[in-house]
């Protein structure tokens, strides 16, 4: 890829390959105490019809080379160009394979940047997607560029006896000294963003997985000393997500050993490396009194991601950043799959459903918009987004629907046999499952090029005469996203019509405009379309977009007592519970827009009836009912208000929402509270975890009702497990702060803790996002704490990404107090760590939608950042284009 002169604009329309071809990568790292020596032996070949005097063209950052040579001999200075950040070589043989080796000399104790080789309490390690590999090696940096790699690394015996790379291990042995060596060899072609190394003072969780084919895998989780055992529902973990892409995708793992190893500084969640996934620990480590139930999903759904990534992502890889959808937005669909058939698929659903709105949907509608493919980019790490993750998911999720369960897994099948080895294209794909549904999907593409939430408006008609029953449909694209394009998307839309009883009604559908009916299903792909049912007996209740079968922002302008009843009878569980939100984000947005001082209650009454009635009925399942009684965010009732957001009044409505509800159901709260008792054992299957969130959310309702410290209080100090303790301790620190009793719990919990990083991270996050402006107080304060690191990214994200991110309140203090705390905190981060310090900086892109006191400081704030001088690239873009 090319780098443009505007500004280091990189183009997908710049595609070229590269004038040499990659057949192997030879490279040994020898590994002291404060440097470390690469060496690298690159087999290279002048592709045919490349331009016989090209220049090989490597790239680096903050590389120092210590020796050129080619063939085998040293090579004149006048033969090459080396920065830190590029090496260009010429006089390269115009025919034949030759090998370059390479010398450069690195210090990963000083890479506080986390990418490329670094240090991680001691422990040496590696993070190389998307360009890190060039800060180990110069080397051809790019997903297309595929080799065979054979490492060995050398080092101190007793500072690092284990020593691991991608693939099979080969070879072992002392080398005197002290020292030691190893040497792994990856027979799979692999692009350099897979490369991985990791050595040091480890210890193992052992297992192994028998395949389908009847190979033993032999499989290893590394730790830090003394926590193998925490690693136990990790293990469990992978073996069941082996197992279920072999049952339901019919892929096999590969190598004969397949490791993990879990780190304390890591900047993301975790990372793919063929056979040697390197995780943030917060991804593997677990027991029931450390963790709570969202940390044992987290684990699942991260160890079952990175596992999937084999096949999507390793073994087809993508022929360049632009297409990163085509291996995170399928991954991601792969793993939702899994966790909905490994737990429950509505409850699931209706937890990916909530993320999406609150992370892809602002995303999509503020100025950091972009496509599930991006056309540009100044940063590729700033495009690792929910867009591309979530909405991609979303998309495939989309072509499942179009196609069916058979013809899908056709398309996969085809793309798995066509595509190994290769780096593909989002073309490439979409191509599999044209041939094996036999359909044109060229419209259908446009979800992969145009950027923003189409509008889905919905209304109906009901004949009394006629006994027919006419719904209208519309899509739209907000003229925001006009840069990108606003044609008419296909958009599957499931239904169903719900009659009086909640009885599916089957009735004869006939289509006028642009869509298609095909069963349960209307596609819309024209600008409108109306569907009309005849031969019904009385009105139907329309449930539409059920499963949120398109991620799209519906306006459906039904009457609130059709969704009282489908609330109680819709048998798409999904739905029934999206009635119920919808009503409760209706009222509550309605209410926000009242002026202040206005008593109305936030909700009507009905609406809060019909909450209890779910939330009290035995029949439905504990987790769904916990879902039920979980309130749409501030943040997103400040989404849907759009423009003119006082953060203030938001929280002020939804605290009271959540005090009338206490009130009036608290009978029914009290049941269920109790039910939980912390005599219940903990096991972390779903079914519990939906059982205690049930009761934690009662008690949250019980407490906003009674104003009562001390029954909370008790219940933090009796609780069995981590999830029913971090709960009580929330109520505490968030409804009543300064307390007493909210005091003491935070001392003992900081008491009994604080040798353990991760659940001192939940400490911090716990008090960061106490909706008081008065938080920004304990925040600074926090600040200064001597465990707080700007160092260790968990950590960071713990204090200010949660402050800046979901408190509401305090971050958005009038006095602006809480968006200078954030901003100084990213500019002396960004001196260390810019891709957190960038990823933070995105909580000031809806600037915009604020009122007009609070949206002037946001700006002024972010055009600070931007005038900071030496500012990285990562966090200069953030900024830039949220100001644009
Ligand atoms: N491919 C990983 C995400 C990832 C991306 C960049 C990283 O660099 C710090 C790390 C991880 C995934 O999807 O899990
Ligand atoms: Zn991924």
């Amino acid at each position: 890829m090319q780098r443009t002169e505007e500004g280091q604009t990189v183009r997908l329309a710049d595609y070229r390959r590269t004038d040499f071809v990659l057949r192997g990568v030879d490279m040994t790292l020898k590994l002291f105490e404060g440097r470390t020596e690469v060496l690298t032996r690159l087999s290279l070949e002048r592709r045919p019809g490349a331009p016989a005097n090209a220049a090989l063209e490597l790239d680096g950052d903050e590389l120092i080379l210590e020796s050129i040579a080619v063939d085998g001999a040293i090579l004149e200075p006048g033969r090459y160009d080396a920065t830190p950040e590029s090496l260009s070589v010429t006089g390269l043989p115009e025919t034949g394979p030759f090998e370059l080796a390479i010398e450069t000399r690195i210090a990963p104790e000083d890479n506080t940047k986390l990418m490329g080789l670094y240090r991680s309490n001691g422990i040496w390690c590696t993070q190389c997607e998307a360009e890190g590999f060039r800060r180990i090696t110069y080397f051809l940096d790019r997903p297309d560029v595929l080799a065979p790699y054979r490492v060995r690394i050398e080092a101190d015996r007793a500072a690092a006896p284990v020593l691991l790379s991608n693939g099979n291990p080969v070879e072992s042995g002392d080398l005197g000294d002290g020292r030691h060596f190893a040497v792994w060899d990856d027979p799979f072609n692999k692009p350099s963003y897979l490369f991985a190394v990791v050595a040091g003072d480890l210890d193992a969780l052992r297992d192994t997985f028998l395949t389908m084919s009847g190979r033993t895998v032999e499989l290893g989780i590394y730790t830090e000393k003394g926590r193998a055992r925490q690693a136990a529902y990790a293990m469990d973990a992978l073996k069941r997500s082996m197992a279920w892409d072999e049952r339901r995708f019919g892929r096999e793992y590969d190598l004969d050993v397949f490791n993990v190893v879990a780190i304390a500084d890591f900047n993301m969640g975790a990372m793919e490396n063929k056979g040697l996934n390197v995780f943030n620990h917060k991804y593997v480590l677990l027991d029931p009194d450390i963790a709570t139930d969202a940390d044992y999903a987290g684990v699942e759904t991260v160890i079952a991601h990175e596992y999937f990534h084999n096949w999507t992502g390793n073994r087809i890889t993508c022929r360049d950043w632009f297409q990163l959808c085509l291996k995170e937005g399928l991954t991601v669909y792969r793993d939702q799959e899994f966790s909905a058939d490994e737990r429950e698929r509505t409850v699931q659903r209706i937890g990916s459903v909530r993320r999406l709105k609150a992370h892809q949907f602002p995303e999509d509608q503020g100025p950091l918009q972009h496509p599930v493919r991006p056309g540009e980019y100044r940063e590729i790490n700033n495009f690792y987004t929910a867009t591309v993750y979530d909405k991609g998911a979303e998309v495939v999720r989309m072509i499942a629907t179009l196609l069916g369960e058979a013809d899908f897994r056709k398309g996969m099948d085809l793309y798995f046999e066509r595509h190994d080895g290769e780096a593909a294209t989002i073309e490439d794909f979409v191509a599999c499952f044209e041939q094996a549904g036999a359909v044109d999907l060229s419209q259908f593409a446009l979800w992969y090029a145009q950027a923003g939430t189409p509008t889905l408006t919905v209304t109906e008609a009901w004949d009394p005469q006629e006994r027919r029953h006419t719904v209208r449909l519309r899509q739209s694209l907000a003229p925001g996203a006009a840069r990108t394009g606003t044609e008419p998307m296909v958009l599957p839309i499931r239904f169903g019509l719900v009659g009086g009883n909640g009885e599916e009604r089957r009735a004869e559908g006939r289509v006028a405009g642009g869509a298609r009916l095909d069963g349960d299903l209307i596609v819309l792909d024209g600008r409108e379309a109306t569907v009309t049912f005849a031969g019904l007996s009385d009105r139907p209740y329309l449930s539409v977009l059920r499963d949120f079968s398109a991620p799209v922002t519906l306006e459906h302008d039904q009457a609130e007592a059709d969704r009282l009843a489908l609330a109680r009878l819709d048998r798409n569980l999904f739905n029934r519970w999206r009635a119920l939100d919808d009503l409760l984000s209706g009222g509550l947005t309605r209410a926000a827009r009242r002026p202040l001082g206005d008593t109305a209650p936030s909700l009507d009454g009905a609406v809060v009836d019909a909450l209890l009635a779910s939330a009290g009925d035995e029949e439905l399942d504990p987790a769904f009912r916990g879902q039920v009684l979980t309130l749409p965010g501030e943040a997103e009732i400040a989404r849907q208000l759009g423009e003119g957001v006082d953060p203030d009044r938001v929280h002020a409505v939804v605290e009271d929402a959540r005090a009338v509800i206490g009130r009036k159901g608290l009978s029914t709260f009290a049941r269920l509270a109790a039910a939980e008792g912390s005599d219940v054992p903990f096991t972390p299957d779903a079914a519990s975890a939906g059982r205690r969130a049930l009761a934690n959310a009662a008690l949250a309702y019980l407490a906003a009702a009674r104003n009562d410290p001390a029954e909370v209080a008790a219940r933090y100090r009796s609780a069995g497990n981590m999830t029913d303790r971090i709960a009580a301790l929330a109520i505490l620190g968030h409804r009543f702060p300064q307390s007493d009793a909210s005091e003491e719990a935070l001392a003992d919990f900081y008491r009994r803790y604080e040798t353990d990083e991760l659940v001192l991270d939940k400490w911090f996050a716990l008090q960061a996002t106490a909706p008081f402006h008065d938080a920004l107080a304990a925040v600074e304060r926090l600040a200064g704490h001597p465990r707080f690191t700007m160092r260790n990214p968990n950590r960071v994200r713990a204090l200010v990404g949660s402050f800046a991110a979901s408190n509401q309140v305090a971050f958005h203090r009038p006095d602006g107090a809480g968006y200078r705390f954030v901003a100084e905190k990213l500019v002396a981060l960004d001196r260390i760590n810019p891709q957190i310090a960038a990823r933070i900086a995105t909580t000031f892109r809806a600037w915009r939608s604020f009122e007009a006191g609070r949206r002037a400081k946001l700006e002024e704030t972010l055009r600070q950042i931007a005038e900071t001088k030496g500012l990285s690239k990562d966090l200069g873009d953030i900024v830039d284009r949220s100001l644009k």
